[in-house]
């Protein structure tokens, strides 16, 4: 069995005959037109219902009122379709913001009202994830999105050094939307993305490189786009384009991309009204400027925010937004052994310094979760506390870039957990970071999230059947933060494999056990991914952790290591915290062991609050996390039979690819700091080879 579906199976369920008289016989979607989401929830219900329980039940598109008199029939549609042929029933019915359904199941009677179309659909999906797990019983629910922006992101490339449409940092093969330098003539792939988002409520996708080829642009191009976005359409999932600022130069022949120069802001809304005439419901714009190389607004002396307003005002008429990134750094100018002070953490929050008041009220500016760069442990990124006025989008990463890039099993959730639920306390106040891209603590209508995922063309999606759970989580937690780790992914394995309690039961404790034993193998106490930094991002090489133009640095010496980020004697950066928090940082003692080399350069023999010194700490929590990869492949043995023979071979030679690799990780690691320290492993282990 491929994994095209996804969690989306919709398989036969044991004992599935005997949940016939609890299903609706009839389904009425309210005012759907053909293509419409909720013309889509209509199939969607069919289908599933057809598929997890054998029972075929036909779609009637018709109004409200032919629906309310039967007793066992789903009716799907918006509120405002329902009201029109039951004007009575406003009373009964909750509050719901953009996106949210209302739900209500009565043995098989079936209600689900969305607020727009989308929400319908939503409604519909959550309805059927709970019947592909067994779960028929009656209920009432109401379910509002956490926060409005649930987008994704794909590092697309219209086109590699040759035909291939190649992805940045993905590992699921090429291009799902690009081939050739453009749009790919067959997008089935693209529509059945599509389905899977909008089944855990993501509502947009930026479909090529934050890196922007200029060719997206092209009218060509533009219709190619347009091509995309109608397959999108029937699941509600709107389109995004990422911009390359020197555009107007580059592609429109100008002498300049100064935005504050009227011919270029001309040009930009030319470029703008045509994609919005091929796109009308067109999402908006994603812009990385000045960073890595790429143009931007400092290139002429102006601000950023003058670069993300000059896009802000070309999508007002429109109805856009544009999620500009704060991933700005110049990593010509880091220089590590010059300068103690030099940290790239700090770049984000110098830039955007004095900018919270400038941004025009369709700017939201998208932030990675830690201030350097999808590491397997940051602090949070500071500026999400410094920017007030203007909406935040946190920037996750599903694609495992410096997490084993989906060769290694890392169920993420945990993570994005700790970083949703970390408070700032700013003003003194209760300030989580979840309250805060919700708009809640700051009181801002926009904000949310962006995940960068990265799927190809493998029938995995993402090269690997067990990252899904990632992509599956995300989904979960951009609607609702407070979902627990554990049940998004009991969920998803019930979906995606089976109820059987062994599968769950494997699935499950593996999964648990995989961030915390990737962290302690590849680099823990806030050290950072200690991978091979220049090239791919994959693989333990210490050495190259400091002395590179990234800024991704260590300071390891043969007797100290970490980075001192302290205000009295270090980059500063502890102090772009609020102030309880940047305390905590500031010091040794109350610094949290496990981002101690994050804020910290210490003896390798400190003592950390466990008792131990650095350097032993190193030493056994690379040998406990590897035992831990070690016992995987033991572990998934045990479902052979229960998991189908395709699946069940995929995941085992990954999981056996990951325990022999946690080795090398260990090993590595472990040679590296005892060859710079000298000091002996308490166990004798490490050095005896
Ligand atoms: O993490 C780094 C990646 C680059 C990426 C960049 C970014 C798309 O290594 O591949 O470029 O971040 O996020 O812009």
């Amino acid at each position: 069995e491929d994994g095209l579906n996804g969690w989306l199976r919709y398989a036969r369920i044991q004992g599935a005959n005997g949940y016939h008289n609890k299903l609706p016989s009839a389904i009425v979607t309210l005012n759907a037109t053909e293509g419409s989401p909720v013309y889509t929830a209509g199939q969607e219900l069919s289908q599933g219902i057809s598929g997890i329980f054998g029972k075929e039940v036909e779609v009637d598109s018709g109004d409200a009122r032919k629906s309310s008199p039967r007793d066992s029939t789903a009716t799907v549609g918006t509120v405002s379709a329902y009201l029109n042929g039951n004007p009575d029933a406003a009373a009964g019915l909750p509050e719901l913001v953009d996106d949210g359904f209302y739900l209500t199941v009565s043995r098989g009677k079936v209600l689900i009202l969305g607020q727009n179309e989308r929400g319908a659909l939503y409604g519909a999906f959550h309805y059927l994830s709970l019947l592909a797990q067994g779960n028929a019983s009656d209920f009432t629910l109401t379910s509002n999105p956490d926060a409005p922006i649930r987008w994704v992101n794909q590092w697309d490339n219209m086109q590699d050094g040759g035909t291939h449409g190649s992805v940045e940092r993905g590992y699921g093969g090429d291009s799902i939307f690009f081939w050739d330098g453009k749009v790919r003539d067959d997008l089935t792939r693209a529509a059945q993305y599509a389905r899977l988002l909008a089944s855990i409520g993501l509502n947009a996708v930026v479909v090529n490189n934050v890196n922007a080829d200029v060719k997206t642009l092209t009218p060509e191009n533009m219709d190619g786009l347009a091509r995309i976005a109608d397959v999108f359409r029937p699941y509600g999932v709107q389109l995004g384009v990422s911009l390359n600022f020197a555009a107007p130069q580059t592609l429109g022949g100008l002498a300049s991309f100064d935005p504050l120069d009227e011919t270029v802001v001309n040009w930009w809304q030319g470029i703008t009204d045509a994609l919005y005439e091929r796109i009308p419901d067109m999402a908006g714009y994603l812009v990385k400027a000045n960073s890595e190389g790429q143009p931007g607004p400092m290139t002429y002396n102006r601000t950023l925010a003058d670069g993300a307003n000059m896009f802000a005002h070309t999508l007002k008429p429109h109805g856009g937004i544009i999620l500009f990134r704060a991933f700005v750094y110049d990593h010509r100018t880091l220089n590590q052994t010059l300068n103690w002070k030099a940290d790239r953490a700090n770049a984000a929050g110098d830039y955007f310094d004095g900018l919270d008041d400038k941004f025009e009220d369709n700017v939201v500016i998208q932030i990675k979760y830690g201030p350097i760069d999808f590491q397997v442990r940051e602090p949070v990124s500071p500026l999400f506390s410094h920017l007030v006025k203007t909406p935040t989008a946190m920037e996750l990463q599903i694609s495992q870039e410096y997490l084993g890039q989906q060769a290694h099993l890392v169920y993420l959730a945990p993570m994005w957990k700790e970083i949703l639920d970390f408070d700032f306390r700013v003003d003194g106040k209760a300030s989580r970071t979840s309250d805060i891209l919700n708009g809640k603590r700051f009181n801002r209508k926009l904000g949310g999230y962006a995940g960068v995922v990265n799927v190809g063309t493998n029938t995995t999606w993402l090269g690997s059947h067990l990252a899904m759970s990632n992509l599956y989580a995300y989904g979960r937690l951009a609607w609702d933060p407070s979902s627990s780790s554990e049940g998004m992914l009991t969920e998803w394995i019930k979906m995606t494999f089976s109820d059987d309690k062994k599968v769950i039961d494997v699935i499950t404790k593996m999964s648990m056990a995989s961030w915390p034993a990737y962290e302690n193998y590849t680099g823990n106490l806030g050290i950072q991914t200690l991978t091979d930094i220049l090239l791919g991002h994959y693989g333990p090489n210490p050495a190259s952790q400091d002395g590179n133009p990234w800024g991704q640095w260590t300071r390891a010496d043969a007797d100290t290591i970490g980075m001192d980020r302290t205000v009295w004697n270090g980059t500063g950066f502890a102090g772009q915290y609020p102030p309880e928090i940047a305390a905590m940082y500031e010091t040794i003692e109350t610094t949290p062991d496990n981002l101690l080399l994050w804020f910290h350069h210490v003896p390798y023999t400190q003592v950390l609050k466990s008792g131990k010194t650095v350097i032993q700490h190193f030493y056994d929590a690379h040998y406990d996390g590897s035992a831990v990869a070690q016992t995987f492949p033991q572990l998934w043995e045990t479902l052979r039979g229960r998991v189908d023979d395709e699946r069940f071979d995929h995941v085992l030679y990954r999981l056996v690819y990951q325990a022999g690799h946690s080795l090398v990780w260990r090993d590595s690691i472990n040679e590296f700091y005892f060859n710079k320290s000298g000091i002996a492993d308490a166990k004798g282990r490490v050095g005896n080879h």
